[in-house]
């Protein structure tokens, strides 16, 4: 999908290019009206939207504890939590929405399974614990990619970011404060502690995309600052950062090959099962029809609340217009 920007004469072309690569070369920001190539917006609004609809997505495995959380505290951190999430999506479809392409674009685009959302939010919840470790390892990824977005070239995305790592960064606390009072815990706690840890273990390694071999936009969206550190590199800063937090709790990794190099100073993982990933970014994941058909049905419901926000808003614009 391509958003091409107006027609471009083409000495506007040449002058804007030039400060386009001008503007990347000094790490400084590209801004909504600035001249843009048509590659750097389209790869800007699939990266941007895929993030948004993943933080909407994303609300759906949590949202389906909160009726459940052991506690009246628990309970009122993840409603809290959730609510984050949706507004994340917010700030990002109104990010994306800078680039000239509405959100019901975007939202059609996702529910017809044009654009994806991230693997991760293909999984079942299945105990307490998976909030817990949601919190620590899905947010714990997210937060290491998204330290690193606060840099990207486009400055709507990098302002976005810096707000929502502030939030993730409670986000992955509270999930880790629910892995210690469960390592802390029964025998029984603690088993459904690791037991999450086995299942979303390697679900949040996948987060970081496939090898920068098998990358197909790295190496573009690197020369354009899009992407500021590859793949392969965030999940190792991800995994150096993580193991010794599940040592802590007393909890293992459920990786056999998994040794810490004394040369490099870095863990290193057995093989990743790249093929349970291609299949959930492909659709075939465990639950992507159920997560998308619950997303299809909230849009549904929620029509007459557009409809009246529309017809509200029309409504004033009208009594302004006629009172001016
Ligand atoms: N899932 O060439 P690359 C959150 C696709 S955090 C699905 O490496 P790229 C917080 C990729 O789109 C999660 N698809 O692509 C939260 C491309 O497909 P396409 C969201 C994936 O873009 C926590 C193809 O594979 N965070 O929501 C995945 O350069 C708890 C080739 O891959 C972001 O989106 C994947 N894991 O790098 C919320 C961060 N990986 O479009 C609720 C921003 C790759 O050609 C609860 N995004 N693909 O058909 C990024 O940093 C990048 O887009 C990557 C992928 C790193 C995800």
């Amino acid at each position: 999908l391509v958003w091409a920007s107006a027609e471009r004469s083409p000495v506007d072309t040449e002058a804007g290019a030039a400060r386009f690569d001008a503007l990347i070369e000094a790490d400084e920001k590209i801004e909504p009206r600035d001249w843009m190539p048509d590659g750097y917006r389209a790869t800007v609004i699939r990266q941007m939207a895929q993030h948004a609809h993943s933080e909407v997505i994303g609300m759906q495995p949590e949202a389906n504890w909160i009726t459940r959380a052991p506690t009246l505290l628990r309970k009122a951190i993840l409603m809290a939590k959730v609510q984050d999430e949706a507004g994340h999506g917010l700030y990002l479809y109104a990010a994306t929405e800078t680039l000239g392409v509405s959100r019901d674009e975007l939202n059609e685009l996702l529910h017809t399974g044009r654009q994806k959302y991230s693997s991760i939010f293909n999984y079942p919840t299945l105990s307490w614990a998976d909030i817990g470790a949601i919190g620590w390892l899905v947010d714990g990824a997210a937060i290491v990619n998204q330290i690193v977005l606060q840099r990207t070239s486009y400055g709507p995305y990098a302002r976005a970011m810096v707000k929502i790592c502030k939030e993730e960064s409670f986000h992955a606390r509270q999930g880790y404060s629910i892995m210690m009072a469960l390592a802390n815990g029964t025998e029984e706690q603690r088993a459904m502690a690791q037991d999450a840890i086995d299942r979303w273990w390697w679900p949040a390694l996948m987060m970081f995309g496939p090898h920068d071999s098998e990358s197909p936009h790295t190496e573009q969206s690197m020369a354009w600052k899009i992407k500021r550190i590859t793949n392969d590199d965030l999940r190792q800063m991800f995994i150096d950062q993580t193991v010794p937090q599940a040592h802590y709790l007393g909890c293992t990794i459920p990786d056999d090959d998994l040794v810490f190099n004394d040369e490099t100073g870095h863990w290193e993982i057995g093989e990743i099962d790249w093929e349970e990933f291609w299949s959930t970014i492909k659709g075939d994941g465990r639950l992507n029809r159920e997560r998308i058909s619950h997303k299809v049905a909230a849009w549904d419901d929620g029509a007459w609340v557009r409809d009246a926000a529309v017809a509200y808003a029309a409504k004033r614009r009208d009594r302004l217009q006629a009172s001016a």
